[in-house]
C-alpha cells in the first residue's frame, strides 16, 4: 500500500517491559561512541585496563541496526567522546582520574588518546557515518552535555530515541538518562550495545526497564527486524 509522504509510519516493537510504538519519522538514532579508542586495542579503552576485544560482537549488530535505520530513513547520529588538542575541554578531574597507562592527550599508537581528529578518536570503519549523518563531538558521557544535540533533535521534531553503542553503563546509560528527563520515548537495543562488565551490561539493562520504564524500553535488534516485517505499510 502506497504511503502519502506526510503520513507518520508507526512501528509497533516487542520490547520490555512493554511493547515500544515508534513514529518513524519522528525518531532517530543515536549511536554512541563506536570509536577505536574504546573498541580497538591501543586506545583509551584498553590503557584503562579493559579487555576492547568484548566489544567486537556489539560493532556487527549495530551495523545492521544503522543498516535498517538507513533503509527506513530513521534520522541518524554519531556520537564521539574526544577533546580538544589543547584539552580546553577536558577537566582536570578527568584527566587525572585513575592510573591509566597513558592519559588523555597522550601520544599512544592510535594519535593522541581521545582527541578529536585523531585516529583513535575516529569510528571504526565498519561504522563510519555516511554524508547527510550527523556527527557530535562531546567532551562528556552524556550527549547533551556541551553539545546541541537537544537542539537539533528539537529542530527536526523528534520524539523517540533508539540507543546503542558503548559502553552500556557508561556514555550510553548517561545519555539515555538525559534524554529520558528531557522527555524523549527511549529504547536501548540491547544487543548493539556492550560493556567492558558483563554484570554491569546486565544491571543497566535490567535498571532501565525496572518499575514500568522508568528509563525507558529495551529490545534486540531481531524485534525491530520482525516488527517491520509485520508492520502494515
Ligand atoms: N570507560 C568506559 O567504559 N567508557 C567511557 O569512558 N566512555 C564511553 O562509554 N563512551
Amino acid at each position: 500500500m502506497s504511503t502519502p509522504a506526510t503520513a507518520v509510519q508507526w512501528l509497533d516493537v516487542a520490547a520490555a517491559p512493554y511493547p515500544f510504538r515508534l513514529p518513524l519519522q519522528h525518531t532517530a538514532l543515536i549511536m554512541i561512541d563506536m570509536q577505536r579508542d574504546f573498541i580497538l586495542p591501543g586506545g583509551f579503552g584498553e590503557t584503562l585496563g579493559n579487555d576492547v576485544a568484548r566489544l567486537a560482537d556489539a560493532v556487527k549488530v549495530a551495523r545492521g541496526l544503522l543498516d535498517w535505520c538507513r533503509h527506513l530513513g530513521i534520522s541518524v547520529f554519531h556520537t564521539k567522546e574526544a577533546h580538544a588538542a589543547d584539552l580546553s575541554d577536558c577537566p582536570t578531574a578527568k584527566r587525572n582520574r585513575g592510573a591509566p597507562a597513558l592519559r588523555i592527550g597522550d601520544p599512544g599508537p592510535m594519535g593522541r588518546i581521545l582527541i578529536d581528529g585523531e585516529a583513535g578518536s575516529d569510528f571504526v570503519p565498519e561504522l563510519a557515518p555516511l554524508p547527510g549523518e550527523t556527527v557530535i563531538v562531546k567532551p562528556g558521557k552524556g550527549a547533551f552535555y556541551a553539545t546541541a544535540l537537544g537542539d537539533l533533535l528539537r529542530a527536526t521534531d523528534i520524539t523517540h530515541l533508539l540507543l546503542a553503542g558503548v559502553t552500556t553503563e557508561v556514555c550510553v546509560q548517561t545519555t539515555m538518562r538525559e534524554a529520558n528527563d528531557r522527555g524523549y520515548e527511549c529504547l536501548l537495543i540491547e544487543d548493539a550495545t556492550e560493556s567492558y562488565f558483563p554484570e554491569f551490561k546486565a544491571a543497566t539493562l535490567a535498571m532501565i526497564r525496572a518499575q514500568g520504564g522508568i528509563v525507558g524500553w529495551t529490545a534486540p535488534l531481531s524485534a525491530f527486524l520482525t516488527a517491520t516485517e509485520k508492520a502494515p505499510w
